[in-house]
């Protein structure tokens, strides 16, 4: 990877705040006029480049009006009207800044901002700007805006760069209305096929590929064409570090790895009255057993492990009626795979168990997971170095969310900037942070873009 220097950035203020001597004045051509002033301005290489963070807070609170939530926060889910609407006004904001867009079969959208060499690989910024159905306004959505606020913010100051900078917002990252998680980026890493992608079905029994092509924005190139010449994405911390310790920014070196076992019960629909204990096949009871254990196990991989059920479908979820099926997912997360790998056997073992004890069927299915990432060191360097730079502060980081990042670390060198949120909470509508929280975060995405993209004047 060959990274520039920040030694050749000049730190300009905005463009009209620069106002050059005329020659008359010191007989100087306008070009040595310009070199004089930046030695006058130059301060340490890269020192006050910085967004506009009121507009990117204003653009965070303009999209957050789209697919509104009921507690303030957001139901904006993937291939919905909504997304639609939120893509929309992302892609007027990137038109707006001069910037191409391309889209893939998957919907995965590419806002493009010319570099001085059109064949070096782009470096690529972005998230996504799918939501959880009682999600926050912040997680995705930071990485997206973030990475338009570099370009408007590289058009404020004229900057040009060697690399062609590309925004991205993957679709689908948050899995919630069709399994797995990160399913775009999961195509565009080679991870899943496109066609089982389009096959996964939601709740209704709708297609992710007719829901695509339903809102209109399945694209026409192929996915994964694109080359990068690196991935930075900035995300929300969703977790309680770097507010409890005081820091600024996480560095993001490792993201722990997933694993989601979707469980299957079948006992006996029965009436709630008039069946007596002894002849219950109770699907339901079976399951909240099951959970019991899932919790257990988690526990025992303390202090890193963690695992619950977050899908729960009960059939037929009638009050008066033993359930006769229970469907729930299990999410299994740990830094270590063979702790990963230990519990999920230990799942499947101990819920056998359980249901042939009191008569149930039991069936697992694997439907989402990757392994523990380890992102690109030149990458992560770039992040903390930039982070130094502008004098916030900052840890290093195991991101214990899964993010797009985490497959296209496997096609493109590739690392994380995250910020933290109020009491580590997030996939939920009172997800909060602050403005200078994502200001800085998105100061330090700057810099490692710019750092990797190479500032040509
Ligand atoms: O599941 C995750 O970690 C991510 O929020 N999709
Ligand atoms: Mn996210
Ligand atoms: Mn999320």
């Amino acid at each position: 990877m060959c990274w520039s220097s920040f030694d050749h950035m000049v730190s300009l203020k905005p463009v009209q705040e620069v106002v050059l001597p005329h020659c008359g004045e010191t007989g100087q051509t306008p070009a040595q006029a310009l070199t004089a002033k930046r030695e006058i301005n130059m301060a340490a290489p890269g020192e006050n480049l910085k967004i506009d963070g009121g507009r990117l807070w204003d653009s965070l609170m303009e999209m957050a009006k789209i697919g509104p939530g009921v507690a303030g926060g957001n139901n904006r889910q993937t291939v919905t009207d909504e997304d639609s609407e939120g893509r929309h006004l992302f892609q007027s904001w990137c038109t707006a800044a001069g910037m191409t867009m391309g889209l893939d079969q998957m919907g995965n959208m590419f806002a493009r901002r010319e570099g001085t060499d059109p064949d070096a690989l782009p470096v690529y910024v972005g998230s996504h700007l799918d939501t959880q159905p009682t999600g926050g306004k912040y997680d995705g959505v930071l990485g997206v805006l973030g990475g338009l606020e570099i370009a408007r913010t590289l058009n404020d100051l004229n900057i040009q760069t060697k690399h062609p900078i590309v925004v991205t917002n993957f679709t689908n990252e948050e899995g919630t209305r069709y399994a797995p998680a990160m399913l775009s980026s999961g195509v565009f890493a080679g991870i899943h096929t496109q066609d089982w992608a389009y096959e996964r079905e939601d709740a209704k029994g709708l297609s992710f590929g007719s829901e695509l092509e339903r809102i209109g924005w399945k694209g026409d190139e192929e996915v994964g064409a694109r080359k990068m010449h690196a991935f930075f994405e900035l995300h929300i911390e969703q977790g309680p570090i770097l507010e409890a310790e005081g820091k600024d920014i996480g560095v993001v070196t490792h993201g722990q790895g997933l694993s989601w076992t979707q469980v299957t019960i079948t006992g006996r629909d029965s009436h709630t009255g008039s069946t007596p204990m002894p002849m219950r096949k109770n699907a339901g009871l079976g399951m909240a057993r099951v959970l019991e254990l899932v919790d257990e196990i988690a526990w025992s991989h303390k202090p890193h492990a963690v695992g619950a059920a977050g899908h729960i479908d009960v059939y037929p979820n009638s009050r008066n009626v033993i359930p006769g099926k229970v469907v729930f997912t299990i999410d299994f997360r740990s830094p270590e795979l063979t702790i990963i790998q230990d519990m999920d056997a230990r799942l499947r073992e101990g819920a056998q168990k359980i249901c042939d004890d009191m008569g149930l069927e039991v069936a697992f299915e694997k439907v989402g997971g990757f392994d523990p990432v380890e992102f690109d060191a030149d990458c992560v360097t770039a992040v903390r170095t930039a982070a130094e730079r502008l004098g916030y502060t900052h840890r290093d980081l195991i991101s214990g969310a899964g993010h797009d990042a985490c497959w296209i670390n496997r096609v493109a060198p590739t690392a994380m900037v995250m910020c933290p949120c109020v009491d580590g909470l997030s996939h939920n509508e009172a997800e909060e942070i602050s403005k200078d929280w994502a200001v800085a975060g998105a100061d330090v995405l700057l810099h490692a873009v710019l750092e990797t993209a190479e500032i040509i004047g």
